[in-house]
């Protein structure tokens, strides 16, 4: 059995799609980021990088120790190895699939977790920061859209742990002030994963932990404040009043 370490995130959404198209059982372990869990010594233990997601598989191919895996990239190659599915065997394929996700991984991740920041969540809005991820976001939208304009899927013609990599990524985009209409083959390679039974039922892992409206300002501390601050709200609360 697998547990997953989770948070109703696009990092996160990354497993529960993969684990429910491959029809893997898990269990759910939730490290809510938004209060601070990410710091616990119990879980940093297994993400030393305070980070979700996380795994610890305890059945892993041909037994031993329990494997643990942090870094969503890592983990997807771990599943499609594991189950020889979602990645093809062939050398050209699996490096096609391995080049979109460290694509995902060092670009499109980091580059729209960014402008998202900056855009969305900095309390001081700075303009060129804004502007700088936000020209390197479209610029990878580009990117994105002509390699689907040759492809079916992101790593040619089989759906992969790249498109998986990807996909929650993306729909980031109506909060981030893109439209789709602007790249129409990332739009097409949207509709069609989007309408995927084991994609949807990922994307509904944790949806009631989910909080509407703007973010509170313990999630701020939280997430943006580091170990410290997450521990200074700690020990101011354990002095206040119930
Ligand atoms: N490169 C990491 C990024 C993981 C990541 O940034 N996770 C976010 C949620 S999407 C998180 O745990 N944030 C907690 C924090 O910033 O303290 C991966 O792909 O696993």
């Amino acid at each position: 059995m697998i547990d997953l370490y989770y948070w109703p995130t696009p990092n996160g959404w990354k497993l529960t799609i993969a684990l429910e198209e491959l029809d893997l059982p898990y269990t759910v372990k939730p490290v809510n980021i938004g209060r601070g869990e990410q710091y616990t010594p119990e879980f940093l233990a297994i993400s030393p990088n305070n980070r979700i997601p996380a795994l610890v598989d305890h059945d892993p191919p041909g037994g031993g120790a329990p494997l643990v895996s942090f870094e969503s990239g890592a983990m997807l190659i771990y599943l499609a190895e594991k189950t020889g599915r979602l990645m093809p065997a062939d050398l050209q394929g699996r490096h096609a699939v391995l080049s979109w996700l460290m694509w995902q991984m060092g670009g499109l991740g980091p580059m729209l977790g960014q402008h998202g920041h900056f855009k969305l969540y900095a309390t001081e809005k700075i303009p060129y920061a804004i502007a700088r991820y936000e020209q390197e976001t479209r610029r990878l939208y580009g990117v994105l859209d002509a390699q689907l304009a040759q492809h079916r899927f992101v790593a040619g013609a089989e759906y992969s742990i790249a498109d998986i990599a990807i996909f929650p990524w993306t729909m980031t985009h109506k909060a981030q002030g893109l439209s789709l209409d602007d790249w129409p083959q990332v739009k097409r390679w949207y509709a069609e994963l989007r309408a995927r039974e084991a994609l949807q039922r990922g994307l509904a892992v944790g949806k009631e932990w989910q909080r509407s409206g703007p973010m509170d300002e313990q999630a701020r501390r939280a997430l943006f404040g580091g170990r410290a601050a997450v521990a200074d709200a700690a020990a101011s609360s354990e002095g206040a009043q119930p």
